[in-house]
């Protein structure tokens, strides 16, 4: 199969120069600046047409090392719905078809209201291969022994990379983009824009608070001497976005993962009418509804059998199909690959 560049040539992009990208590596020094006419695709991991993105394994002219490109089409920006944005004079449409009252066109918006978020990884990992290719997912039920067991274990043993986190609270990375900043050791906490937003498409609003304290991992470290920071974690983050973005909290949707991808507490906030990945039933678990479940019960978390999902290519699968608790089944939709080997 051909590069997938030639898609690209048909809605004419500002050129691949233009395109700055922002960089530093796992270690925070800066790292090389990197150009999308330098990547060569090798094979599409992920093509999701109702999120509308996708992730291209490849590698970058002269560099060694697996790079992942991962484009995500933009939410429209309701401020660019007028006359300075889409429908300006630069605006071409071209017709399909016309047939008595209905119309069908392919429009072709001016560059800056038509961008795509783009995000690189590089160098980029095994773990990050899987976590961004297609592949079959299961739910398996995690009981407080099941968590003791093998998940815990899996996680201690796995040394899950945390630089990019530590790198944020130490002020080395992302520092520009920080929306709130407490700097108390227990129970403060960094607000900023998710990798996954853009940071200014409201209707896509991502934000992430990360927790100074170290050590807790997920939900299942949670009890009563923490609800002081989850309970400010909710106020100030609320506070915050109300003045910057002037969202109310009613609009808020703010969540844990379980399990997460990175064991450092974390919690997402999104904007309600986004249907942002992992905000389903299997996964996310509500802020308030924690809070709740501690209120009633210290140590719920640690009592509680909570479902999370697993997907087939996981490390985490081998050791839960191992013990006998998932059984293995044969995709059903291959990777696609771009060139012939
Ligand atoms: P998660 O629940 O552990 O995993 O959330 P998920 O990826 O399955 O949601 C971790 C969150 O951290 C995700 O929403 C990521 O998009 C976000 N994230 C990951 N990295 C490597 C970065 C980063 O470098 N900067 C920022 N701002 N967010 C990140």
């Amino acid at each position: 199969m051909s590069d997938v560049s030639h898609q690209n040539d048909v809605l004419e992009p500002p050129s691949c120069k233009k395109t700055k990208i922002d960089r530093q590596n796992e270690n925070g020094g800066s790292v090389d600046h990197l150009e999308l006419k330098d990547f060569i695709a090798e094979k599409i991991l992920k093509n999701n047409t109702n999120s509308k993105t996708v992730c291209i394994q490849g590698k970058f002219r002269d560099k060694s090392g697996v790079a992942l490109v991962l484009l995500e089409k933009n939410a429209f920006r309701e401020e660019e719905l007028n006359e300075t944005g889409y429908f300006c004079p630069d605006t071409v449409l071209q017709t399909y078809f016309q047939n008595d009252i209905y119309g069908n066109y392919v429009c072709f918006p001016k560059s800056s209201v038509n961008s795509v978020k783009t995000t690189i990884i590089y160098p980029a990992t095994e773990k990050h291969i899987v976590k961004f290719s297609q592949q079959e997912v299961h739910i398996v039920l995690e009981t407080p022994e099941l968590y003791n067991k093998l998940t815990l274990p899996h996680i201690e043993k796995e040394h899950f990379n945390l630089q990019w986190v530590y790198n944020i609270l130490e002020g080395k990375t992302e520092q520009d983009r920080i929306v709130h900043n407490n700097k108390c050791e227990k129970e403060g906490f960094v607000l900023l824009p998710d990798l996954k937003w853009d940071g200014i498409t409201k209707e896509t609003l991502y934000l992430l608070a990360i927790v100074r304290q170290r050590g807790l991992k997920s939900l299942r470290d949670l009890n009563a001497s923490h609800l002081p920071l989850l309970k400010r974690i909710r106020d100030e983050g609320k506070k915050k976005i109300l003045e910057k973005y002037n969202l109310p909290d009613s609009q808020l949707r703010i969540y844990f993962h379980y399990q997460p991808s990175f064991y450092h507490l974390h919690i997402h906030f999104t904007y309600l009418r986004h249907e942002a990945p992992g905000i389903y039933v299997e996964k996310a678990h509500l802020l308030s509804t924690v809070i709740n479940n501690i209120e009633m019960m210290s140590d719920y978390y640690q009592k509680a059998s909570l479902p999370f999902t697993i997907r087939q290519m996981d490390n985490i699968f081998n050791v839960y199909e191992t013990n006998g608790y998932i059984q293995k089944v044969e995709p059903n939709i291959g990777n696609t690959e771009l060139i012939d080997k």
